[in-house]
């Protein structure tokens, strides 16, 4: 035998040298101590009590006739510490089952008389306990309701009250409870709570399916933005296509995703709503309360936005957001902006935020304006810890800057790599003028455009917010029909990212931005700047990949396959230290080999550029890659107020439009002065790639 019994092995031993221990007089085991000669006597007859436990998951206790409790946390030999003397009785039972998962243990051959050897042959067996899954049905009026659970188990609900799934789950499992098919006559609309967790030490009854008639959303038909029928005048077809994603068998609405909207504030207890918003999760930076309603009389733009992304849909009131199920948490950073506030408010519940929706950002008065460390280190963090390490998405507003014209590259929010640039396009599908234009651009997603047609969305309610009631608004004042910008394609953007999430809950961040590039409509067909770059991606600096297509993102999220880890690479950086000649279009011109970096498929660049200039505003630079495509980082423009310098002599550009191309080759910058009068100096440049092998 080659059992490791620790201190017990001397008295194995002990047995064997019986009289040299007399001799001694000074050996004594466990149960055995004591003086006197009988002590000795019995030494010589104590025998351990043990066996082999099997199937153990978590901790069993044991115990030996009532007592010596032994704790047990791995499969194989067990053995008491109490020593009994032979023809004593043993009787081992478990006093503690396993939890985390549920286990029961059973014991055989666990009891006996001992004789003149140990015990080691009582066997304890252990597995996982299974439960059932069900819950309440309440308000049922209709036929046909079938539950789902984990994508099947189908279970066809005849009436109100319990109902449990047939196919029971082990404990440590996960379930999640939808509702396959919708009652009909009369139509009703089946919402569940408590849909999904973790199967603990008992039958799980507490999911509750609640059913209403089905009300339609009296505003509905004017959110040209969810179903563009031509209803404004717009162009049919334009719009985020989720029609076919709710009306999906399971109907896929944002259920079980959470959304964050980052604005200022959030009025949680509007009617449109409410259904959505999850209890105490919300955060209040001014008076520090999870109540994150606008403090200020001018704030409410975020209950707009909010409204967007998910307000409830067949509840007979108002619209419906992008994600009409998802879960809707508040902060209202933007009423209490300092840097502290902004990094907390990206990374506050990260691990249940699955998209952050910011549509505020800097000035769009096209100078260049940097982030904060502070900021993007925060991003950084609910990449890497978000949605338990799958990454928080964040959504941000590209700008409204575009007649300046500002350029989303010159923010250095919008072009962190950390975040989705979302722009907007009108309901025609074309560019929205405001909608700022940039390399680092991730897709389009409808707000108000060319025909004027704004956004309906909820508005904090009666006089307060964007809508007081009067015309040419809505009478209702708890609603808008002015809202636009691409503070509201970001948050139309974060609704059918929660969809696509609901569809496919372990996209990791950079799964979900692939398949929002691969998926994206190519709108605006006729735009001369689409160009199909080299990893097969339509890019355009005015839109990106295109406009997200609820649809075609779905469809493509169920089936995906989650791509390798990242590489970044970091280039060297290039000297140059060259005046970059006054008003002429030849410039300066630096290349960068790039090799060894192991990037097969690009996700994003970063370009450092290190310089001077007294009005940046002057300044053409464009990034040519080894596939000929180019990066057009800055533009010659006018700032509102004067453009400025380079902001601390370094700024650092995005470029999205490298998806997919190999990163090795030849990379060219192009710095160019356009402007008489102001002058630099191009002092440096760098290359972060960030990809993977393949
Ligand atoms: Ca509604
Ligand atoms: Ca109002
Ligand atoms: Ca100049």
């Amino acid at each position: 035998m080659s059992r490791r019994d620790g201190p017990l092995a001397g008295c194995r031993l002990a047995t064997s040298i019986f009289a040299a221990i007399t001799a001694l007089g000074l050996f004594g085991c466990g149960g055995g101590g004591g003086g006197g000669g009988s002590t000795f006597i019995s030494l010589i007859n104590i025998y351990t009590v043990g066996g082999t436990i099997a199937g153990l998951s978590g901790t069993v206790v044991l115990q030996n006739n009532n007592g010596n409790d032994l704790a047990v946390s791995a499969n194989g030999a067990f053995t008491f510490t109490t020593h009994l003397t032979g023809g004593s009785p043993y009787s081992v039972t478990v006093l503690t089952q396993p939890a985390g998962p549920s286990q029961t243990c059973t014991v055989t051959n666990g009891s006996g008389t001992i004789g003149s050897t140990n015990v080691t042959n009582v066997g304890v067996t252990c597995a996982t306990s299974s439960f059932t899954i069900g819950g309440t049905v309440s308000g049922l009026t209709g036929t046909g309701l079938v539950l789902q659970n984990n994508g099947g188990n189908n279970l066809a609900i005849a009436g109100n009250g319990g109902f449990a799934f047939s196919t029971p789950l082990l404990s440590g499992a996960n379930y999640a409870v939808k509702v396959l098919t919708q009652p009909t006559g009369p139509s009703q609309d089946c919402a569940v709570t408590g849909s999904s967790g973790t199967v603990g030490a008992g039958n799980v009854t507490n999911v509750v399916v609640a059913c209403a008639t089905a009300v339609p959303d009296p505003l509905f038909t004017d959110q040209w933005h969810l179903q563009n029928t031509g209803q404004s005048g717009g162009t049919v077809g334009q719009d985020v296509n989720v029609l076919p994603v709710w009306n999906a068998t399971p109907s896929i609405k944002g259920a079980g995703v959470r959304i964050a909207v980052v604005d200022d504030g959030l009025e949680i207890a509007h009617e449109d709503l409410s259904p959505n918003v999850v209890a105490g999760q919300s955060f209040n930076y001014v008076n520090l309360t999870t109540n994150p309603t606008h403090v200020f009389a001018s704030s409410g733009h975020g209950t707009a936005v909010g409204g967007v992304a998910a307000a409830r849909d067949l509840n007979g009131l108002g619209g419906a957001g992008a994600a009409p199920r998802a879960d809707v948490v508040g902060y209202n950073l933007l009423e209490s902006n300092v840097s502290a506030n902004e990094a907390d408010a990206m990374t506050r519940n990260g691990v249940a935020v699955a998209v952050s929706n910011n549509s505020w950002g800097v000035s769009d008065n096209g100078r260049w304006a940097a982030s904060a460390a502070t900021w993007r280190n925060a991003i950084d963090s609910g990449l890497g810890t978000g949605r338990n390490g799958l990454g928080t998405i964040y959504t941000w507003a590209a700008g409204n800057g575009g007649s300046v014209p500002d350029n989303s590259n010159y923010d250095g929010q919008a072009n962190y790599r950390g975040v989705l640039a979302i722009c907007a396009v009108g309901d025609d599908g074309v560019k929205a003028s405001y909608s700022e234009r940039g390399a680092n651009l991730w897709v389009c997603a409808p707000s108000e455009g060319r025909g004027n047609h704004a956004i309906t969305t909820t508005d904090r309610t009666g006089a307060a917010g964007f809508n007081s009631g009067t015309a040419p608004d809505y009478a209702n004042a708890n609603y808008t029909n002015t809202f636009n910008g691409t503070s509201s394609s970001a948050p139309l953007a974060a609704g059918v990212i929660a969809l696509v999430l609901e569809a496919n809950p372990l996209l990791t961040w950079r799964d979900l931005r692939l398949i929002l590039a691969q998926s994206a409509r190519k709108n605006d067909p006729g735009n001369a700047e689409w160009t199909m770059n080299g990893g097969g991606f339509n890019i355009n600096h005015n839109y990106g990949f295109g406009v997200i297509d609820a649809n075609a993102a779905v469809n493509l999220a169920r089936t995906w396959v989650n791509v390798g880890p990242q590489i970044v690479f970091a280039g060297a950086t290039a000297t140059v230290n060259l005046a970059i000649p006054d008003d002429n279009t030849t410039g300066v011109s630096n290349t960068i080999n790039v090799a060894g970096s192991g990037i097969g498929r690009i996700e994003f660049v970063e370009i450092t550029f290190n310089g001077t200039h007294t009005y940046v505003g002057d300044l053409d630079i464009t990034l040519t890659a080894p596939s000929g495509i180019v990066s057009r980082l800055s533009e010659e423009h006018v700032c509102l107020g004067g453009c400025l310098g380079v902001p601390s002599n370094t700024w650092r550009f995005g470029s999205a439009r490298h998806l997919g191309e190999a990163a090795n080759g030849s990379w060219t910058l192009t710095v160019k002065d356009l402007a008489p009068v102001d002058t630099g100096t191009f002092t440096s440049w760098q290359l972060t790639f960030y990809g993977r092998l393949n």
